[in-house]
């Protein structure tokens, strides 16, 4: 049973201050400052995606230290096992795309194809490769067209463990944001991410309802699960295409968007926090990319209890809706140029959002800024 006290409670200390008239007098900052910091009012988080992917190699700790640099409140690592077993970040547990793995002869032979969440993939698997086999490898850039600055970096950086993450951000002193990646596929192969994710954090000192973590998945049944077992904060990820994998795998018809009405949220807060649903599903576009009216999402979320935090806010025009790009669209580089992304920042802080997931750190905490002024 998870209860959301957040609101009510501002709302009262609110009310408090502003009777005793204290909002005007010194020493009163102690008490804004907990009413900023517990209240309804408090500031949206910025999740730093992947580190601060829109600079260096994601999930790098380069990439995470640097989005702890530019004031992210958590950093986010994807989590995929090894061989043996151990937690490392990957968006994918394919990785070729991120890693130079392809240009080592030695595990030529581990090429394969398989099928992860009925999507069939040729490369190299995480699950294939001891920690030790990983280490040898080096990141690189997943987006090198959008990216090519970060090329600079490729080369440089090991895959990190969970570990890795857990210490940096606990020497910084911001949270964790763990997802699980293919929970499913996982439970298949011998590899459950659940157990050694719930031990790492034990073990690390995370506890209870207010540790700064929370554990996101795209599919429902693990997160019941981490629901039973334990009582840190649980995230369930929607997209606005698509259906939890574990739902198809049971041959259950809902969809994300069936996960997404206000029945199926009421649902989501019998076992998690909040919700990360994508951009799209609180504001859509059309098929030019022409931002819509906003969709009652943050509202009917907030109405069943539930925190929301959309993903992803990148600078580059090509991942923003086509009113906030700038340039001019016959440039090569028109793109990867950076466009208006404050605007698109303040329209979801405008929303009510409680966070948000970002490549790019630095523009989130310096929009935050200039539309709470604090
Ligand atoms: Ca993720
Ligand atoms: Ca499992």
């Amino acid at each position: 049973m998870r209860t959301i006290t957040r609101r009510p409670t501002a709302l009262l200390m609110a009310a408090a201050l502003l009777a005793l008239g204290l909002t005007q007098v010194a020493g009163a900052s102690a008490q804004q400052e907990r009413v900023d910091k517990g209240g309804g009012r408090r500031l949206p988080l910025v999740i730093g995606h992947r580190g601060a992917s829109g600079y260096r190699p994601e999930h790098t700790l380069a990439s995470y230290r640097l989005a702890i640099g530019m004031g992210a409140d958590f950093i986010e690592p994807d989590l995929v096992s090894t061989k043996d077993g151990v937690l490392v970040a990957r968006h994918e547990n394919e990785i070729s795309g991120t890693t130079d793995v392809a240009a080592h002869p030695e595990f030529a032979d581990r090429r394969a194809t398989k099928t992860i969440d009925g999507v069939s993939l040729t490369g190299w698997f995480t699950e294939d490769f001891t920690l030790a086999e990983l280490r040898t490898l080096r990141a690189k850039e997943r987006i090198p067209d959008l990216r090519p600055d970060n090329t600079v970096f490729d080369g440089l950086y090991q895959v990190p463990t969970f570990q890795e993450v857990i210490d940096l951000a606990k020497r910084a002193g911001v949270g964790i944001y763990p997802e699980t990646k293919h929970p499913t596929y996982f439970d298949s192969i011998g590899l459950s991410l659940e157990e050694p994710l719930l031990a790492t954090l034990r073990a690390n000192g995370y506890q209870g309802p207010k540790a700064k973590v929370f554990i996101q998945s795209f599919e429902t049944g693990n997160l019941k699960e981490l629901n039973r077992r334990t009582r840190l904060p649980l995230v369930q990820l929607l997209s606005d295409v698509g259906a939890p994998y574990d739902l198809v795998a049971a041959g259950d018809p809902r969809t994300y968007a069936d996960l997404s009405t206000p029945e199926g949220l009421a649902e989501i807060a019998t076992y998690a926090d909040g919700i990360g649903p994508s951009k799209n599903q609180i504001v859509p576009r059309d098929a030019d990319g022409n931002l819509l009216e906003p969709t009652s999402l943050v509202d009917d979320a907030h109405q069943a209890g539930l925190l929301v935090h959309p993903y992803t806010f990148r600078n580059e025009n090509n991942f923003l809706p086509a009113d906030f790009r700038q340039g001019n669209p016959a440039s090569p580089a028109y793109l990867r140029a950076t466009g208006d992304a404050p605007a698109e920042y303040r329209l979801f802080f405008r929303l009510g959002v409680d966070g948000l997931f970002s490549d790019n750190p630095d523009t989130a905490v310096g929009s935050r800024h200039r539309y709470f002024n604090r």
